[in-house]
């Protein structure tokens, strides 16, 4: 069985895109959300980091799913998997193949095509799954999750880690106050570790990195008439040792000016001015647990790989 609700009608995520690049685009500095990353271009280069020799968070957290997904269902008893930022659902296969059928999956997502091609496949591979997908924005549509079964929200790949942390205490807040007894969250971290092995991560040598970020401009260009020329930026991964994060950045090669025609808004940029693109939060374990803590969200166990790169928390609700 599968059925695909769509919370984001062109008309409400149009003006929401709008409303952020206005913001963030005459903000000081310059900013945009990691979320206009994934049209189907970015959720395609998105697919090809995952599978980068740099890009470690992918593999080190399925690896640990290999091993623990069985510890994982079986301290949570979970009927419903939703799974927030689902993507392609590659890793969600492994817990689904630890739960006991029939079960319910709720994958989230705001690309839509890829979670229904996800959803689709899904339904061919698991006949006694039901599928209940949702395409929305987390920071807005979080009330649509389903409140029946006993589920196990999921939220993989240190997707958290684009928000900073007063996003992250309001996502969780949320969430809590959706979950009820019996729902536990599992949440995926990346680690905090080496300097180099982390920007590598996000600037790798073949250049994929690069043209995931850039193509958020061509994303602009598309949806907002814009005018930006993606050969005047150049990508740039830093990691920020006080936040902890791997910062993003479109810099300008020299000063020039855009039209976005939707917007009727002429941005300046000067050379060597930063755009950032995204924020990638790295984790400790004992941070995860305070953060969860924090939001009434007791951790039950965690779970690392091999070299200790990546994090899994599974947290339950307190009474
Ligand atoms: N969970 C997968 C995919 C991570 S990529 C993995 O671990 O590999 C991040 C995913 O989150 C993308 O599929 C993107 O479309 C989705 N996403 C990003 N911002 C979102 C938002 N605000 N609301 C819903 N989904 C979002
Ligand atoms: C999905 N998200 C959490 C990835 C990350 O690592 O922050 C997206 C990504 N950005 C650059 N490379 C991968």
């Amino acid at each position: 069985m599968m059925r695909i609700e769509v919370f984001l009608d062109s008309a409400a995520s149009a003006a929401a895109l709008r409303n952020e690049v206005v913001a963030g685009l005459t903000s000081s500095p310059k900013t945009l959300s990691p979320m206009w990353f994934y049209d189907e271009r970015g959720c395609d280069l998105y697919d090809e980091i995952t599978k980068l020799p740099e890009y470690y968070p992918f593999r080190a957290e399925r690896s640990i799913l290999t091993h623990h997904a069985k510890d994982i269902v079986m301290a949570a008893q979970p009927d419903t998997l939703v799974e927030l930022g689902s993507g392609t659902s590659e890793k969600s296969r492994l817990l689904l193949d630890a739960m006991a059928m029939p079960a319910t999956y709720v994958p989230f997502d705001v690309a839509e095509a890829t979670l229904r091609d996800a959803a689709v496949a899904l339904t061919q591979e698991y006949p006694e799954l039901d599928i209940h997908g949702i395409v929305g924005d987390f920071g807005h549509d979080l009330v649509h999750i389903p409140q029946h079964g006993r589920r196990m929200i999921a939220l993989l790949g240190s997707t958290i880690g684009n928000l900073d942390p007063a996003g992250r205490a309001e996502m969780l807040a949320t969430l809590r106050a959706g979950m009820t007894s019996g729902d536990t969250f599992l949440l995926g971290t990346d680690l905090v570790k080496d300097r180099a092995r982390l920007v590598a991560a996000y600037d790798d040598a073949s250049g994929v990195t690069a043209a995931f970020n850039c193509n958020v401009l061509a994303h602009l260009n598309n949806e907002l008439h814009a005018d930006f020329d993606l050969a005047g930026f150049r990508h740039r991964a830093v990691f920020d040792e006080e936040n902890k994060w791997i910062e993003m950045h479109l810099v300008a090669l020299r000063d020039q000016s855009v039209r976005i025609d939707d917007l009727d808004l002429d941005v300046t940029f000067a050379e060597g001015e930063a755009l950032r693109t995204e924020i990638s939060a790295k984790f400790t374990p004992d941070g995860v647990v305070a953060e969860l803590r924090n939001a009434g969200m007791p951790v039950l166990d965690q779970w690392t790989d091999e070299d200790g790169d990546f994090l899994l928390t599974l947290a339950g609700v307190d009474a």
